[in-house]
């Protein structure tokens, strides 16, 4: 049986309240059997839901036997337990429907210690409360919804163990972190990294095997994919970026996954261009757009180009709704991840920015400084090579951006014959900008 409580403010999808509930609950494997409203200015402190609506749901879960209560919103331990006292029934929160999906769905280990981590702080404070009166309640859940948590024999190890175990799986959760930072960064130098980021169910996985040699798992389902994964796109051109394809967001997201999933969100987010895939044929598609803008900049990722990608075009039914779109984000670009349309212009855009403006240049550097030989000979197009007392001269075609990264690291090198800032103000003359935002889509690509 599903709840909610519409309170002023919050986002409500008009044509269809419980669309996303109900996705959830689906993929979390229970079937809906009836669905409930409410409207109040304030949540009511005892049962959340008015008195009057707490019978009235005490009924319906009788009449359809219903043998568990999802609400959309979060509810406080105490709210639970005087629900699920009122109804015969255990009911579970937003937050706790959300965590169990990414418990039954995590796969990987630090997937794993990530769900762990929030589920010790989210769901135990809950179920310790509630565990006087656990066997009060009528029949459970089968479906076993907000069962996979720590586990009812961890409710009786004491408190400290909980805050030991906490301790220990933030060390090791630490660890893989430091690990994949690392990992991270290596891949920043080494190639140009994009990254995939959308609301959940938007098509990130379904693009992402599109373009690269794939093996994401994709899914109609919510939270199909809970780690991160990095595949070669290669562009056309003699052009190769790494692209990665993550966790997708949603509203209101609970904090603590906020911050257990923020070191998975992290590898693509510090990707140094963003593609937001949007499902456009989703009624929802605004606020969908609107919180992956709000989870970007929680989680520090407001600096980077961005791409904004029209997906599942296929599904609309005319041109119009695509039209005002375009006309809102004149730079975003219509595709079908599933059809395969409109990924040569999602690849020019992504060319562009990888390379800024390319002129063909002369580089001078010491031989013995491998370390710009080698990012040269990876990130740009090399012509020719010449080498002899002690230098390397090397005639590349190379973009803006690599030439400022070059010397953002520090190299020794000379452009030209010149320094290397006066060949950048005569090649390229004027300060760097971003050319995704000035790259309008072509007519042709519109459609
Ligand atoms: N019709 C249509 N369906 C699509 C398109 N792209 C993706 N889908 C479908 O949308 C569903 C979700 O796709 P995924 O690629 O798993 O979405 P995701 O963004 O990776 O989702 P999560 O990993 O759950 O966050 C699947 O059923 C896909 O087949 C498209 O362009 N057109
Ligand atoms: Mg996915």
């Amino acid at each position: 049986m599903l709840v909610a409580v519409h309170l002023p403010g919050r986002y409500v999808d008009a044509s269809d309240p419980f669309s996303e509930l109900r996705a959830l609950a689906e993929t979390a494997g229970a079937e809906v059997v009836g669905e409930l409203i409410q409207n109040r200015r304030l949540p009511s402190g005892k049962t959340y839901l008015g008195k009057g609506k707490t019978q009235e749901l005490a009924g319906l879960v009788g009449t359809t036997a219903a043998s568990l209560v999802i609400f959309d919103n979060d509810l406080s331990p105490a709210q639970i337990r005087a629900v699920e006292e009122a109804t015969q029934c255990k009911v579970v929160d937003r937050s706790e429907l959300i965590l169990d999906i990414f418990a039954n769905r995590a796969a990987t280990h630090a997937a794993k210690i990530q769900v762990e981590i929030a589920q010790l702080e989210y769901t135990y404070p809950r179920l310790r409360a509630m565990w006087s009166h656990l066997e009060q309640v009528a029949g459970g859940a089968p479906v076993g919804i907000g069962t996979r948590g720590p586990g009812e024999k961890q409710l009786e190890i004491d408190r400290r163990l909980v805050q030991q175990r906490l301790r220990q799986l933030k060390r090791e959760l630490g660890r893989i972190q430091g690990r994949k930072a690392r990992e991270v960064q290596r891949r920043n130098i080494d190639y140009f990294t994009v990254g995939l980021v959308g609301y959940t169910n938007a098509g990130k996985s379904t693009l992402f095997n599109r373009l690269t040699a794939g093996g994401a798992f994709t899914h109609r389902r919510l939270f199909a994919t809970l780690s991160t994964r990095v595949e070669r796109w290669d562009l056309d051109g003699g052009n190769a970026v790494m692209l990665s394809d993550t966790v997708g967001f949603i509203h209101d997201l609970p904090h603590h996954l906020v911050a257990s999933f923020r070191s998975t969100l992290e590898e693509t987010v510090f990707a140094q261009l963003l593609i937001i895939v949007l499902d456009v044929a989703d009624p929802n598609a605004p606020m969908q757009l609107e919180t992956v803008y709000r989870t970007l900049d929680e989680i520090g990722a407001a600096d980077q180009p961005r791409v904004l990608g029209l997906n599942k075009i296929d599904l609309l039914d005319d041109d119009r709704e695509l039209l005002v779109w375009l006309n809102r984000y004149p730079d975003a670009v219509p595709i079908s991840a599933a059809a395969g349309d409109g990924l040569d212009a999602l690849a020019e855009v992504v060319r562009t920015e990888v390379r800024g403006d390319v002129r063909q240049v002369k580089v001078t550097m010491p031989m013995s400084d491998g370390k710009t030989i080698a990012f040269l000979e990876k990130r740009a197009e090399v012509l020719d090579r010449r080498y002899g007392d002690g230098q390397a001269e090397l005639t590349v075609r190379i973009g803006r951006r690599q030439v400022d990264e070059l010397l953002a690291q520090g190299a020794k090198i000379r452009i030209n014959g010149l320094d290397p800032r006066e060949a950048v103000k005569r090649e390229w003359n004027g300060p760097e900008s971003s050319p995704v935002a000035r790259s309008p889509l072509p007519p042709s690509e519109r459609s």
